[in-house]
């Protein structure tokens, strides 16, 4: 009898291409340029090349010719290179046109692609049929649209790192040590009445061990990752006229936000993305947290409470200057009075100890107060607090808070990141789970179906990362975040 382990894996499983038809898409961004790419992707590409280059392209050369309307007229001249199936990106017949990069003389190429039997690509087409055809996994693909979204070039090389397929190959080093242990463990379950040598549990448990420790490497470095590609969203947040805009203004180094001595001055929430040292963060200024009778403020903090409760950070701003006195620090009721406008809005709320694990407090407006910047770490009612002093009209004590950030997001730089997205991190951690449970189950010398299980659940969730075993409805959804023509 074949163990299940080896029945459910090593199959490359590839979902079938519902609808084959030739598709295409102007590949270079909007707008003037000097050169433009037509893609044109599907089965037998060959008729379609030579109505519109007015002969057949042979394989993969480049081709420097006309590209014809249906008349025979000249509707652009330039490079045509055809890519036969296989060997092409998308697996499929592949033709490129290099024409000149305007928006019409690009417009007219495609309608003629169109007028031809081919159809317009959705966003991510050229990638989805790569990736069903076999010709790369999905961590690879959507490396691919995380290489054209980086902020940075350690995001870009992170990105290039998972590209070319160094995160599969530890994906799929994992997924092979967990089919050995299944199948050492289902033989086990199967013949466990013959003379087959007994199970070593000491064996198994050393093996599990070693697979959770690469589980934990890969997951801090797919974290890197995560946060080099996605950042992390800080929201300002604190009493009307605490500085929140002016902070929002000197961290972003532009007056993006309005900022006058008149408190309630931001009424909507407002967002901007910069980099700090290659980690990204959106910043959320807000509107003070304050009853109002304005309707138009009201919204705002409404808005403002929306934005904290999903922020990976919340910085609690606060006006220094209601505590004149604190030359030495801030005592405990003095961190409870700062904190009161968030607990006042966290009241009765489950979050509250989530909300207050994200927080850290920035005393603002030092330069009114004999007190230089600084950044230190407190504790208030069990729960640690980093405070920060700094001066959002100078920028002095800037770098403490930048500092902190990534501190506190555990931010390392990125140097061996595999760009990551949410849902590998959640697959790792998953994985990690299902091993730390058959870990367990082996201690108790639980029976073996259990602990085989868990390593089925294991590996399951390492297929999701990168596609083997993946649905529908999640493909759809990674692949429509593409740009057309990728
Ligand atoms: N002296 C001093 N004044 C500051 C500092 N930061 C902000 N201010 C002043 O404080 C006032 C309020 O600043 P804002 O940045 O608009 O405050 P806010 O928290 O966004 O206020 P609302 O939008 O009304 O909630 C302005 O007059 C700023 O110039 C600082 O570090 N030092
Ligand atoms: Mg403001």
């Amino acid at each position: 009898m074949i163990p299940t382990a080896l029945r459910q894996t090593g199959a490359n499983f590839r979902i079938p291409i519902m609808d084959d038809r030739i598709i295409c898409a102007i590949a270079t961004a909007p707008g003037r340029g000097s050169i433009g790419v037509l893609r044109i992707s599907g089965n037998s590409l060959a008729g379609m090349a030579a109505s519109l280059l007015g002969f057949r392209p042979a394989p993969r050369r480049a081709h420097f010719c006309d590209f014809l309307d249906e008349h025979g007229a000249i509707l652009d001249r330039g490079i045509a290179l055809f890519f036969p199936a296989p060997n092409s990106f998308t697996g499929e017949d592949v033709l490129e046109l290099q024409g000149h990069g305007g928006r019409v003389v690009l417009e007219s190429l495609r309608d003629r692609a169109l007028a031809l039997g081919a159809r317009a690509a959705r966003p991510g087409e050229f990638s989805e049929r790569a990736f069903l055809n076999g010709k790369m996994d999905l961590v690879q693909a959507e490396a691919i649209a995380d290489l054209i979204d980086a902020d940075s070039r350690q995001a870009a090389r992170s990105a290039i790192r998972t590209l070319t397929g160094d995160f599969s190959l530890r994906i799929q080093e994992l997924t092979a040590l967990l089919t050995q242990l299944r199948v050492q463990t289902e033989s086990a379950i199967d013949f466990s009445d013959s003379d087959i040598e007994v199970l070593q549990w000491e064996e198994l448990r050393q093996s599990l061990a070693g697979i959770i420790e690469r589980l934990d490497r890969i997951h801090a470095q797919s974290r890197q990752g995560a946060l080099l590609n996605q950042g992390i969203t800080v929201v300002l947040a604190g009493l009307p006229n605490a500085g929140k805009s002016s902070l929002m203004n000197c961290l972003s180094g532009q007056q993006t936000a309005i900022v006058t001595p008149i408190p309630g001055t931001t009424r909507d929430v407002l967002s901007q993305r910069i980099l700090v040292d290659d980690l990204p963060l959106q910043l959320i200024d807000t509107a003070g947290l304050r009853e109002s009778g304005d309707v138009i403020e009201r919204e705002g903090v409404n808005r403002a409470r929306g934005a904290i409760e999903t922020a990976d950070v919340i910085l609690l701003v606060i006006d220094s200057t209601l505590f004149p006195d604190r030359g030495e620090g801030l005592g405990a009721n003095d961190l409870r009075q700062a904190l009161r406008p968030l607990e006042e809005f966290l009241q009765n709320s489950e979050d509250r100890g989530d909300v207050l694990r994200r927080t850290s407090l920035v005393l603002n407006k030092t330069d009114l107060l004999p007190l230089p910047p600084a950044a230190e770490q407190t504790r208030i009612d069990g729960i640690e607090l980093a405070l920060i002093r700094l001066c959002a009209r100078d920028g002095s004590g800037i770098d403490l808070l930048t500092n902190h950030l990534k501190t506190f997001v555990a931010f390392a730089g990125g140097e061996d990141a595999f760009v990551a997205r949410a849902r590998h991190l959640e697959a790792i951690e998953e994985a990690r789970e299902q091993c730390r449970a058959a870990t367990e189950n082996l201690t108790a010398q639980s029976p073996l179906e259990l602990i085989a299980e868990d390593l089925r659940l294991a590996q399951a969730a390492l297929g999701r990362i990168t596609g083997e075993v993946t649905s529908d409805d999640l493909l759809g959804e990674i692949f429509s975040r593409f740009c057309i023509g990728k």
